[in-house]
């Protein structure tokens, strides 16, 4: 049960991260339909209701499952436990439920009628880890396990890969912020491994998955559940322009795709000339470079952003 440390043989670290840096984009929360997993198309409930009736079945879940606590006592630094998720029934009649343990953690959402509507996720940080937390832009190393309600596991990965937070689906990427990353530490042979990484795990309703989407292993409105290994994390800057990508979300609502100051339909987090001005925005943001991003002509928007500065 318990996972081996991971070991990496490179002589240099940052062959290794870049190595790494081709992003998997395994998870999409977008509703396109061109996927050949896709096996069914379903009416589109609304946000409000169908929060509601997942929402009631997750704290039922909660309250009549456990998950197997007792083996993340006594963790080593550089190992993890894979999540097992049972009923409270017969021999475990004792244990402590799910919902004893959780903690909550909410996203606002908004649904056709521009109504915000909270959405709770609930998790459970075994270990925080050490190190700084991800954002949501940002790329995660990560090993996880993912797993509808009904505790089979739709998608396992024991050995870490990279994921882009933007690309996956956003209950994992807001999940992953909660965690810290692990500390690399290096062997005298040339290997390196992670110690005391962030180790949780999250359920979330399928408006933060893949909501009325399907696959061959998860149903439509299906709630989700993940635990996460988080290794470790690069900050992410998708267009290179010298602006991380977290600060490319004008509005910090979490979602980069609609942050688009020129309106040529490339977001800005895409948009390698942010305001459209023919400049730019690495030859713009800091122009005389003093380290702080310049705004000509004072009027609180920098110029990388202001066409008329
Ligand atoms: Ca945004
Ligand atoms: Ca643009
Ligand atoms: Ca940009
Ligand atoms: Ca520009």
């Amino acid at each position: 049960m318990y996972l081996a440390p991971y070991l990496f043989y490179m002589n240099n670290l940052y062959k290794f991260l870049l190595l790494f840096l081709s992003i998997i984009v395994l998870f999409n929360s977008c509703s396109d339909s061109d996927s050949d997993d896709d096996i069914s198309n379903v009416p589109l409930e609304p946000l409000k209701d169908q929060y509601v009736i997942e929402n009631d079945s997750i704290i039922e879940f909660m309250k009549t499952h456990f998950y197997n606590y007792e083996d993340f006592d006594n963790l080593s630094l550089n190992s993890s436990v894979e999540l097992i998720i049972d009923t409270i029934a017969g021999d475990n009649l004792d244990k402590t439920p799910i919902f004893d343990q959780v903690k909550t953690f909410t996203i606002d959402l908004i649904d056709e009628n521009d109504e915000v509507i909270p959405h709770n996720m609930y998790y459970v940080i075994n270990r925080e880890g050490n190190g700084s937390n991800p954002t949501v832009a940002d790329s995660v190393f990560v090993s996880y396990k993912g797993m509808t309600l009904d505790k089979t596991s739709f998608d396992t990965r024991k050995n870490p890969i990279w994921l882009d937070n933007t690309s996956t689906v956003r209950g994992f990427g807001e999940f992953s912020t909660l965690l810290k990353r692990g500390e690399i530490s290096s062997n005298l042979n040339g290997t390196y491994e992670f110690n005391n990484f962030g180790i949780g795990f999250v359920i979330m309703p399928s408006a933060l998955g893949y909501y009325e989407s399907s696959t061959l292993s998860i149903s439509s409105y299906s709630p989700l559940i993940f635990q996460i290994n988080l290794y470790t994390l690069n900050s992410t800057d998708h267009d290179a322009d010298g602006i991380l990508t977290i600060e490319e979300d004008l509005n910090g609502d979490n979602i980069f795709s609609n942050d688009d100051t020129d309106e040529d339909g490339i977001p800005n987090y895409r948009d390698m000339d942010d305001d459209g001005d023919g400049i730019l925005t690495k030859d713009e943001y800091d122009a005389d470079g003093d380290g702080l991003v310049d705004d000509s002509d004072g009027d609180g928007v920098p110029d990388y952003l202001d066409n008329d500065n």
